[in-house]
C-alpha cells in the first residue's frame, strides 16, 4: 500500500454527478501514491443523488450485495453495496489496500476491532454510526471492522473505493479471532446483472 501524502489545501470544484466523481477519482489515483485526505475530500464533496446510482441497486434478502461500478484503470475498484434492513458484514480486513466508504443513503454502523491474538476474543476499539454523505476510511494498520445496517425499517446504500483492488479478504470470528479467506463476489458489473455471483477477473 502506498504512503499517505498530504498536500493541503485542496482546491477543486465538487463533481456534479457520479460520472464526474469517477472522472475525478481517476485523476486523483493516476500516480503511484494515494493521498488519503484528498480522496476523502473528493468523495465527501459528491452530493448523493439516487438518479445517478439507482440502476445499480438490487437487494438480496439473505446478504448485502456488491455491484462493481468502475475498475479505475486497474488502480482501484469502485463498488456500490446494498444493505437491506438488519444486514451486516463479518469482521474483515482490507488486504494492503486503502478502503474509503461513502454513505449514499440510509445509515450504517462501523465497529472497529484490534487484530486478534490467537484463540482470544477480539477487542472492540471503536463503534460509531456513519451518516448519509459522510466518508469513512480504514486500512489494515488502523485495525479491522464490521459494517452493519442496524435499522429495521430503512435500507442503506454505500459506495466503496478500494485501492489497489483486491479479490480476496479475510473474515474473523469475534470469539476466537479465527480467520477465513473469502472471495469478493459481485451481483452486477457496470450495471449489468451477473448470471451468478462472480469474482474478478471476469
Ligand atoms: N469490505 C466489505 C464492505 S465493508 S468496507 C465489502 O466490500 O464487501
Ligand atoms: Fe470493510
Amino acid at each position: 500500500m502506498a504512503q499517505l501524502r498530504t498536500t493541503k489545501p485542496y482546491d477543486f470544484t465538487p463533481p456534479k454527478d457520479l460520472d464526474g466523481l469517477i472522472a475525478m477519482l481517476h485523476e486523483a489515483l493516476d500516480g503511484d501514491e494515494a493521498d488519503v485526505n484528498h480522496i476523502s475530500a473528493i468523495m465527501e464533496s459528491y452530493r448523493s443523488n439516487d438518479a445517478d446510482w439507482s440502476k445499480y441497486v438490487q437487494f438480496d434478502k439473505h446478504k448485502y450485495t456488491r455491484h462493481l461500478v468502475d475498475r479505475g484503470n486497474g488502480k482501484f475498484n469502485l463498488i456500490l453495496l446494498c444493505w437491506a434492513e438488519g444486514q451486516g458484514s463479518c469482521i474483515h480486513d482490507h488486504p494492503d489496500s486503502h478502503c474509503f466508504m461513502k454513505i449514499l443513503d440510509g445509515q450504517l454502523h462501523e465497529s472497529k476491532y484490534e487484530w486478534p491474538e490467537k484463540g482470544k476474543e477480539m477487542t472492540l476499539i471503536g463503534s460509531r454510526p456513519l451518516e448519509k454523505e459522510s466518508v469513512a476510511y480504514i486500512n489494515d494498520s488502523l485495525g479491522l471492522h464490521r459494517i452493519e445496517n442496524k435499522s429495521h425499517t430503512t435500507p442503506a446504500i454505500s459506495l466503496h473505493l478500494y485501492s489497489p483492488p483486491f479479490q480476496m479478504c479475510r473474515s474473523f470470528d469475534q470469539r476466537s479471532g479465527k480467520e477465513t479467506w473469502c472471495k469478493m463476489t459481485f451481483t452486477s458489473q457496470m450495471g449489468i446483472k451477473c448470471s451468478r455471483l462472480v469474482s474478478l477477473p471476469y
